[in-house]
This record gives C-alpha cells, sequence and structure tokens, in this order.
C-alpha cells in the first residue's frame, strides 16, 4: 500500500486500476480477465447503439427536456435540514426522509466522502453528522461515535472550512468572532476596484452578496444540543494558528482579516444599513421566475437567510418563493422497505443534458426530423435568453443570446452550454429552419463577445481573473473565480467550426491557445469533467473539427496518451484523486462517460477502425445492461476539482451513446459519411 498525497492509503493504480479505498469496487491484478473482444464488434456496436438511444429516448419529458438526477455529497442534505432547522420550519417527516438518505450514505469507517470510493471528508463528515443529530441519532449510537472519533482526530470542527463553521456559527455551536469577515461593504466596491463583488466567479458572487449580511448581523440561535464532541479539545475548540509573514500574501490577507474584524466594530452605521439596503436591492433583483438564485443551492440558502435576518417574513413572496424553489431540490426515492427517501440536489441540468442527448441521439443516427428531437430543439429554442444578465458588466454592448445550465437562470446564461446547444440545434431538421438560423446567429456571436483576453473562454464570465479573491481567508472552499478553460474553449472551438466560422480571428486565437495548453503529457486537463480524459476528450473533436491535420504532432502525442491510459477491460476511468495526485491522471476504474470521451477524441483523431477504438467499443457492449443503460457509481462530474463532484446521472447514457454512434457513422454527425 502506498500512501496518496490525501492521505488515503491505497494501491495505486497500475496497469489495471482499482479506486484506491476499501469502500471502492476494484479490479485486482489477478481478478478474471476481460471478456475477450467478440468477433463481430460493428454489429454488436449496432445492437448497444439500438437499446441506448430506445433508452435515452424513454427518459425525455413530454415537456421536450432531459434531466438525470445530480448526485453530489451530504453537505447539501445537511445544510438543508440545518436552514429549516434555523428558520423554525424543519418537520418530522422531511427530517427523516433526509436523515435516511444521509445515513444511507455513511461508509464504514464512519466517515462521508465528495464523491464515490472518495476518501472521508472533513467538512462533509461533520455536516452529516450533525444533521443526523438534528434527527435525533444518539451521539453513543455506533455510526455517530465512530463519526465524532475520526472528527476529531482530523482536527475537530476548527480544521473544517469556513462554510461548514458559518453554518455551525447560526447555532452557537461556533463563534462567530473566529471566522473571517467579510463585510457587506463590499457591495458599493466600484467594479474597477479589486475584490469588487465581479472579481468573483458568478458563483460566488452570488454567495458571498447575501453571507456579508449573515456575518454582519452574526445571528445565534441556539441548538437543542452542543456539539463538544466534535472539538479536538473541547477546552480550547479554536487554538490559534500561525500568522504568516506580512511579506507574503497570505500574511497580508491574514492581517486584512484581523483589520476587518476590528471594523466589524467600528463600522459606521449608517454606511452599513446603506450597504445592507444595496445588497438586499442586489439579490431580489436577482430572483429568478422560480423564486431560486442561480439555479444553484448557495445562493438559494444563503439569500434566504440573508433577507430573513433584513426582516422579510417566511410568507413574504420573496421567501416563500425562496423556500418553494428549495422544496424542488428534493428528490424523493424509498428505500428498500419502502420508507421515503430524501436527496437534495446542488442544482438541475436540464438545459445540459437536453443538448448533450440530442448531440447524442443525432450523431447515433436518429432521424434529423424525429419528433422527438424537434421537441428538443423547440424546448432549448424557447430557453434561449433574450435579457441582459451580470456578464454584460465586462462586455457591455455585447447583445445576449446565451443559455443557461438550469430551468430558471436567465441572469446567468453559460458559453459552454450555449456552445453545446448550438452543436445541437444544428443537428436537427427543424419544421422552421430560419428560426434555428437566427437563435444559432445571436447564439454564435455571444459566444465569440464572451472571449477572454487571453483568447480562451471560462464558463460564465469574460476575463474573470483577478488572483485576489483566491487569497482571501473566506474563501477556502472550491474556485472563486472563473478564468478560461480548456474544456469549454474546445466546445466554443467546436461550435464555431460547425457553423463555418473556423477562419474568425477570434477562433483561431483560441485555437492557439489550445494548442498552448496542452500537457506534457499530451492530455487537456478537464476542469469541469473529469478530468484529463474529460479534457483530451473535449479538446480533440474540437480541433479535429476546426481543420488541424490529423498528423498534428498535438493531435497525435494526445491519441498515444489516450492509448497509454485505456485499461485492461477496453475502458478509460479517471479517478477524482486525480485532481491532488498526478499519479491517478489517467487511471481509475472504467466508467461508461470516460469510455465514451476518449472514443469520441480517438474516432475524431481518425483511430476508428484502430485497436483501441475497437476495445473501448467492446467495453462499451459488454457492459450494457438489457435495458440500454449503463451503471455508473463513480462520479465523472466536476464542480469544483478535488472539493466538488458530481455524478450527473445522464453521463453514462449520453457519451457511450454518442460515442457509439460516431463508431458506426464515421464521425460526429455533420461530417457523417452517407447519411
Ligand atoms: C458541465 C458544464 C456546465 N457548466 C456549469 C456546471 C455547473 C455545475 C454545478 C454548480 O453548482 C454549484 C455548487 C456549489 N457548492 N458550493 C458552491 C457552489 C457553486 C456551484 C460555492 C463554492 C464557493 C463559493 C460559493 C459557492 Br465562494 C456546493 C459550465
Amino acid at each position: 500500500m502506498t500512501a496518496t498525497t490525501d492521505g488515503s492509503t491505497g494501491a495505486l493504480p497500475s496497469r489495471a486500476p482499482s479506486a484506491s479505498d476499501a469502500t471502492a469496487e476494484t479490479t485486482e491484478p489477478g481478478a478474471p480477465a476481460p471478456p475477450p473482444t467478440p468477433d463481430d464488434v460493428p454489429g454488436a456496436a449496432r445492437q448497444a447503439t439500438a437499446r441506448a438511444t430506445a433508452f435515452l429516448l424513454s427518459l425525455q419529458d413530454p415537456a421536450g427536456w432531459w434531466k438525470g438526477d445530480l448526485d453530489t455529497n451530504v453537505t447539501m442534505d445537511a445544510e438543508d435540514l440545518m436552514l429549516r432547522q434555523f428558520l423554525g420550519i424543519r418537520d418530522a417527516r422531511t427530517t427523516e426522509a433526509a436523515a435516511r438518505f444521509i445515513r444511507g450514505e455513511q461508509r464504514d469507517d464512519g466517515t462521508w466522502a465528495t464523491f464515490h470510493g472518495g476518501p472521508g471528508d472533513l467538512s462533509t463528515t461533520i455536516e452529516g453528522y450533525v444533521a443526523l443529530r438534528l434527527a435525533g441519532d444518539a451521539p453513543e449510537a455506533p455510526h455517530m461515535a465512530k463519526a465524532s472519533a475520526w472528527i476529531r482526530e482530523q482536527g475537530g470542527i476548527a480544521a473544517s472550512r469556513v462554510f461548514t463553521r458559518i453554518w455551525l456559527a447560526l447555532f452557537g455551536w461556533w463563534k462567530w468572532a473566529d471566522l473571517p469577515d467579510l463585510p457587506p461593504e463590499l457591495i458599493a466596491f466600484p467594479k474597477w476596484f479589486p475584490l469588487n463583488i465581479y472579481d468573483f466567479g458568478c458563483w460566488a458572487r452570488q454567495t458571498i452578496v447575501p453571507l456579508t449580511i449573515v456575518s454582519a448581523h452574526r445571528p445565534v440561535r441556539p441548538a437543542p444540543f452542543a456539539l463538544d464532541e466534535l472539538h479536538a479539545d473541547p477546552r480550547n475548540p479554536n487554538p490559534p494558528r500561525p500568522l504568516a509573514p506580512l511579506t507574503t500574501w497570505d500574511g497580508a490577507f491574514q492581517r486584512l482579516d484581523k483589520a476587518l474584524h476590528l471594523y466589524h466594530r467600528v463600522a459606521p452605521r449608517r454606511l452599513r444599513r446603506s450597504a445592507m439596503r444595496v445588497a438586499a436591492r442586489w439579490i431580489i433583483e436577482r430572483q429568478e421566475n422560480d423564486g431560486c438564485w442561480g439555479g444553484i443551492q448557495p445562493p438559494a440558502v444563503y439569500s434566504v437567510i440573508a433577507l430573513h435576518l433584513l426582516g422579510y417574513d417566511l410568507d413574504h413572496p420573496v421567501l416563500r418563493e425562496g423556500l418553494a424553489s428549495l422544496d424542488r431540490f428534493a428528490v424523493w426515492r424509498e428505500d428498500g422497505a419502502g420508507a421515503p427517501v430524501r436527496m437534495i440536489e446542488a442544482c438541475q441540468s436540464p438545459v445540459w443534458d437536453t443538448c448533450l442527448a440530442t448531440i447524442a441521439l443525432a450523431d447515433a443516427g436518429l432521424d434529423r426530423d424525429h419528433p422527438q428531437l424537434v421537441k428538443a430543439a423547440d424546448w432549448m429554442l424557447d430557453e434561449q435568453i433574450d435579457r441582459p444578465g451580470d456578464w454584460t458588466v465586462r462586455r457591455p454592448t455585447l447583445p445576449s443570446g446565451g443559455w443557461a445550465f438550469e430551468f430558471e437562470n436567465d441572469n446567468y446564461p453559460d458559453i459552454d452550454d450555449t456552445a453545446e446547444v448550438v452543436l445541437a440545434l444544428r443537428r436537427v431538421e427543424h419544421p422552421d429552419p430560419q428560426r434555428v438560423e437566427d437563435a444559432v446567429r445571436r447564439a454564435v456571436r455571444w459566444n465569440l463577445g464572451m472571449q477572454s483576453r487571453n483568447g480562451a473562454w471560462g464558463a460564465f464570465d469574460a476575463d474573470n481573473t483577478s488572483p485576489f479573491p483566491d487569497r482571501l481567508p473566506f474563501c477556502d472552499f472550491g474556485e472563486v473565480i472563473d478564468p478560461p478553460s480548456a474544456d469549454v474553449t474546445a466546445h466554443v472551438v467546436e461550435m464555431a467550426a460547425d457553423v463555418g466560422a473556423t477562419h474568425d480571428p477570434r477562433v483561431r486565437r483560441g485555437i492557439e491557445w489550445l494548442l498552448a495548453e496542452q500537457d506534457p503529457t499530451g492530455a487537456w486537463f478537464g476542469r469541469w469533467g473529469t478530468n484529463y480524459v474529460y479534457g483530451t476528450g473535449s479538446v480533440l473533436p474540437a480541433l479535429i473539427a476546426a481543420g488541424l491535420p490529423l498528423s498534428h504532432p498535438a493531435i497525435r502525442r494526445a491519441v498515444s496518451w489516450l492509448e497509454s491510459v485505456q485499461n485492461e477491460d477496453g475502458g478509460w476511468g479517471e479517478d477524482q484523486r486525480s485532481y491532488r495526485d498526478r499519479e491517478w491522471i489517467g487511471r481509475g476504474a472504467s466508467t461508461a462517460s470516460q469510455t465514451g470521451w476518449a472514443l469520441m477524441a480517438l474516432i475524431a483523431a481518425g483511430e476508428r477502425d484502430g485497436k483501441a477504438v475497437e476495445r473501448g467499443v467492446a467495453y462499451l457492449a459488454a457492459t450494457q445492461r438489457p435495458d440500454g443503460s449503463w451503471d455508473e457509481p463513480y462520479f465523472t462530474g466536476t464542480g469544483f476539482p478535488w472539493d466538488f463532484s458530481i455524478n450527473y446521472h445522464l453521463y453514462r447514457q449520453v457519451f457511450p451513446l454518442t460515442a457509439l454512434g460516431r463508431y458506426l457513422g464515421g464521425g460526429p454527425a455533420g461530417a457523417a459519411p452517407g447519411r
């Protein structure tokens, strides 16, 4: 056993990968040999494609969209219960159903992880534990005692992240004075000033603005029990941490935080009141038509708390609608005994799932005027956003035309969804081609206009690259800025190539940026999908669509890299640990979606008839379930590298299907010969 840098012990994957810890299924050396490649791989691919197509078609909503469940981790469920506790609206049925889910996610060692098979995560385990205590589980119960012992071993509450300690402070389990401060006056910083709210990524901006109100109020609604068992030393819950030297950024920002704590005591009341009024207006202006904020859990819960602290009643329309929108994040299921189980999604992915499903079905050879594809196109066309959003702060003259990821998030369209929706719409033969063409023209103009200075594209904003937000002691979780990434840039390039804009100078710069961004191994980093297999699976099809010759050294290097990390069973897999530990790059148990990405890249690169593709396709055919779906317990989606991983339930369906279709059709639908 080798210790990995995240502290988990586990054998590093050699040729045959294994997710390293004891809870994961493993492919041990000496495990039974993978099934032999069938004689008739194209035949197996045809059968798998037909089944996968039928299964995916069966999942479409009558309104035209697809939406798979979006699994993350139990902090969502725990925070939902804590929110209800704080507001005094926690009921027994919800609590029990949420507790059932949380208990079901706990592992044998007492911890909770943030991805399937991952190591225990301290903040997640603390929040899961607290939620179960709210549900009435006794601290002495074996599953609770195991968790609290592990938490203490890891340094206790003091070692958890800021968001976790904010939740605990709301109940008096942690002192507000022992948290980093962020003052509401931040909202008044001009747009050119360092640390103004538009320097933060849009998700962080929408979270931080309400949190400044909460941390200025420092509310405490005492909990019905103490949590001393979660401190490493209950007599000294917050041992002092050494200050970094003033000459370092960390040291400087630590002093800034000390100054902010002083300021908290002396802030002029009128200034503070007026800052909070401006912040409240900013929040309310950004509430979406469905009552939510940004379509994601953190801004929504903190906006509800902040407005409530400012005096809004729970039955005020803003809060009523906000709380109702949070209820829609709940997915209700039943456990083996028929008891209700409630899981909270971090957000919902209908636009993303619908464009990816449309691409998959079209590339699998479904008639382009199939009524279900037309229905999907109609739904996507209705979702296009026709008004300005926060992105206009950096691009004030650019006309709108993007899509967001969720049902309602008009203020935050993103470049990734917009690129993929264009690729999807152009695959459908729509009865009103003019309507599609207009929508595509506006979308391409918006996407190209959102290019960052460096020639590449971020997800939600242009030039969101300030070095300062990340330095704040407050920001110790996830990403807080939205710099360009290879995966998003590749999707834009692929979109541009599809509409014939390859020679636009902005697109050429994007291509140059991608070429310069390639890792020495030949792979590209995956920001929003895991990890280098996703990055490479996004970039290769784009560069080739844009006309890079198959013999280009960048393409050949990427092909060699993909071939070098193919698993013994013919599939590809890459564990979330790859974000922490280079040893895991390209390594992990095979998954359907990651095998799909690798195949999409290899097929685009002209390797359709090669051995690697044949083995990958055979893997997909052999692992498909009789109903046409695939299993995928592993998390292959990325919210924030390492800190926040996502299992998009439709990834296991759309990416294998896209790959199989391109295998049979010879390439992406647009280029497929004989269609
Ligand atoms: C896949 C491509 C499409 N893409 C959009 C993907 C959106 C993914 C989910 C977003 O959900 C979030 C969950 C979050 N948590 N915490 C934060 C957060 C943001 C988004 C968060 C973290 C740090 C700060 C504020 C909020 Br500061 C759980 C491009």
